[in-house]
Order: C-alpha cells, then structure tokens, then sequence
C-alpha cells in the first residue's frame, strides 16, 4: 500500500484490516488479539465522519465503547479473556462493562456489513432507504425507542450515495470490490464474537 493511501481511502484500509484479522484468527486457533481487533474496529470511525453531524453521537458512543475495550487490553489480551472475566463476575450484560461494549461493537461491525449488502443489493441514489433497511436489521431491535427515533430522524440528514462515494475518494466500481472484501472478511469475525457468548449459554437478544 502507498503511504498515506489508507488515509485517502478508508475503505482500502477497512478491507485490509478485517481481511488481516479474519487471517489470523484462523492462523491461531480461532484467538482473536484485543488490541488488533480494536485497531480494526477503529477503522470504521472514518465512516461516521462521512455522515454529517446528526451521527456525530452514534460517533462518540462507539468510540467511547473502543476506548473502554481498548483500556481492557492491557489486562485481557484477547477476546475470550474478556468473556471470561465478565462471566466470573457476572458482569456480561452490566452498563459499560468490557463484554456489553464487545457486544456493542460487534453490532457497529455487523451494522457496516449490512449497509454495504444494502448497498451492492441497489443502485438507489439516496442512503435513507439502505440505511434504514441495514439498522432495522441489525441494530434496531437491540436499542431504545429513543435512540431508534434519534437514528431514524438523522437517516433524513444522511449525504447522497454520490456524495458518500466522493467523500470516501472511491467510484462504485472501487467501492464495490471493497466493500465485498470487508463482507466477506468481518462475517466469520462476528460469527466468532457470537460463539464466544453462545457458547457459554449467553443468548443475544440485548
Ligand atoms: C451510509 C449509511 C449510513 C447509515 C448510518 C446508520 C447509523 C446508525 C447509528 C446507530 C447509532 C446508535 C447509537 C447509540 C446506541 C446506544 O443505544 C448503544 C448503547 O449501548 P449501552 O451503553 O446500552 O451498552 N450504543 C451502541 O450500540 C454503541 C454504538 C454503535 C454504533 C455503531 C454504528 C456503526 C455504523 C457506522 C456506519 C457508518
């Protein structure tokens, strides 16, 4: 990659982020390393930035959750150990706690996946409807009716897919193929990220 050219286009950086770390949870065992799964995950804040104010707070709460997991690192080198700390405690589903905020990212991840399946699935030139469609899908059924109208009013706010593409310095020819990337390397992530719950008889209806 040239310098500075993930600056220039997020989404080549958001590709080769998640590609690198689907790779390596494979490589290990299915482990996943918190630090680099937070420098991924940190990737996306470039995609809010594209979206103008009203998301300025969908912003600062996932951002704010990163910082919490990242702060989690120094103690809990991957993800299971959070898991496993919070079940110990039995602090899985407490407010701001290091497995509730996994939780909440994994859902931002999840969230970029559908808007990208929305936005290969159409060539419609306004966001609202593939954005509302994505966040009904993956985000709406876990969040408060305050939030979900807070979200639904900012989908009115959004730029236009022209615009996103321009600000993001892709055509939907390179958009396309990165988008596809990023698909296909976050599914079997937050697939993992489900099992770490599941597997300890956590259900995911929160
Ligand atoms: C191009 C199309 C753009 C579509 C934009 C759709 C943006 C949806 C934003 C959703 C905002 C949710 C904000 C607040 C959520 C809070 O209720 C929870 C509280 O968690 P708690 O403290 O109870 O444990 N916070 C979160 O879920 C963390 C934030 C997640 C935001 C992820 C969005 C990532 C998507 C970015 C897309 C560019």
């Amino acid at each position: 990659m040239e310098e500075g050219e993930d600056i220039e286009q997020p989404l080549t950086a958001i590709a080769e982020a998640f590609e690198e770390l689907s790779k390596w949870m494979k490589k290990e065992a299915y482990h996943i390393h918190l630090d680099t799964f937070c420098e991924a995950a940190s990737l996306i804040s470039v995609l809010f930035r594209c979206l103008g104010l009203a998301f300025k707070f969908a912003e600062l709460e996932y951002t704010a959750k990163l910082q919490g997991l990242l702060e989690a690192s120094k103690t809990c080198p991957t993800l299971e150990d959070i898991l496993e700390l919070d079940v110990a405690s039995d602090t899985v589903k407490t407010s701001g706690s290091y497995s509730r905020n996994l939780r909440r990212v994994r859902q931002g991840l999840d969230l970029v996946r559908a808007i990208f399946e929305q936005l290969l699935s159409t060539d419609d030139t306004s966001l609202k409807e593939v954005a509302s469609t994505a966040y009904g899908q993956v985000c709406a059924p876990y969040h408060t009716w305050a939030v979900r109208t807070a979200v639904y009013a900012g989908m009115y706010t959004l730029p236009s897919r022209e615009q996103l593409l321009m600000k993001l310095n892709e055509t939907e020819q390179s958009a396309e193929k990165k988008m596809k990337r990023y698909i296909a390397a976050s599914l079997p992530i937050v697939e993992y990220i489900d099992k770490l719950y599941l597997s300890r008889n956590i259900t995911l209806d929160w």
